[in-house]
């Protein structure tokens, strides 16, 4: 019998392979893939999101265990795909223009897709133009900006006034990190939140993404 715990441990425990073999083997007893996912890839990336904020474990523990749960996705997303079933919420997500720091924008991705979210990754070096027509012309309701450098802060400014020229700022929530990025900061450019890391982050964009519902 499908065990989901036994799923969620070997994620927990960053065993891709095994993450695969029981996947397939719940597949093929009948469970469902969104079970699979919400009770199992879910619950144990919500795991290693906590030890990560309480410090428990550090970021190479996260991308393994980012790539076991990537590996049981691998075989549901497609199932779940011709079910049709809805995201919990569409984000889009980069490093701002002139910033080619990815480590901790790919963390915050993959905890947000653990959470549920559809994740349109625009990459590194995304220019306010590119964020706001995610908003406009591909779905996205949050956008979601990394910045590591002081010099390429700004960009984020820039992007919540392109939101605001661009007629977009209320059909979205705009929310901002990286290792310079303050709350004041947020505050100051009219964002809408800031997390100091990837586990609050999937929280802060439940969060927003419920006030647009
Ligand atoms: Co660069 N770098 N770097 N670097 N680099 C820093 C950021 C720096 C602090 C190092 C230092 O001087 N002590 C410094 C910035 C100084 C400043 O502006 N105040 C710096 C510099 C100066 C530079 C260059 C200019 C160096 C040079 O060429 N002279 C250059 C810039 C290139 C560019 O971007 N145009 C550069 C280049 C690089 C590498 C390419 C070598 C490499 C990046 C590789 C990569 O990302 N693929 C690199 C690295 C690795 C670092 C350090 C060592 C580590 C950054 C990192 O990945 N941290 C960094 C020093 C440091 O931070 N100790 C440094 C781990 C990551 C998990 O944390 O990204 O903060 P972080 O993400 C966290 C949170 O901030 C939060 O969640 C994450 C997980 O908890 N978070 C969000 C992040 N984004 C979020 C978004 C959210 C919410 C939360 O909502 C949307």
């Amino acid at each position: 019998m499908a065990d989901m715990n036994l799923i969620a441990e070997a994620l927990k425990a960053g065993r891709a392979p095994k993450v695969k073999t029981l996947v397939q083997e719940a597949l093929n007893e009948g469970v469902a893939p969104e079970v699979i996912v919400n009770e199992a890839l879910i619950v144990g990336m919500g795991v290693v999101g906590e030890r990560f904020k309480n410090n428990e474990i550090y970021v190479p523990e996260v991308l393994i265990a980012a790539r076991a749960m990537n590996a049981g996705l691998a075989i549901l997303e497609p199932l779940m795909a011709e079910k049709d079933i809805q995201p919990i919420g569409v984000a889009a997500i980069g490093t701002v223009s002139g910033d080619l720091h990815d480590i901790g924008k790919n963390l915050v991705a993959m905890m947000l897709k653990g959470a549920g979210f559809k994740i349109i990754d625009l990459g590194v070096d995304v220019s306010p133009e590119k964020f706001v027509d995610a908003v406009a012309n591909q779905g996205a309701q949050l956008i979601c900006m990394s910045a590591l450098l002081t010099t390429t802060m700004p960009v984020m400014k820039d992007t919540v006034e392109a939101a605001t020229a661009a007629g977009i700022r209320d059909k979205c929530r705009i929310m901002i990190g990286g290792a310079p990025v303050t709350q004041q900061y947020a505050d100051e450019i009219g964002a809408d939140g800031y997390s100091t890391d990837a586990a609050s982050a999937a929280d802060l964009a439940k969060k927003l993404v419920a006030e647009l519902a």
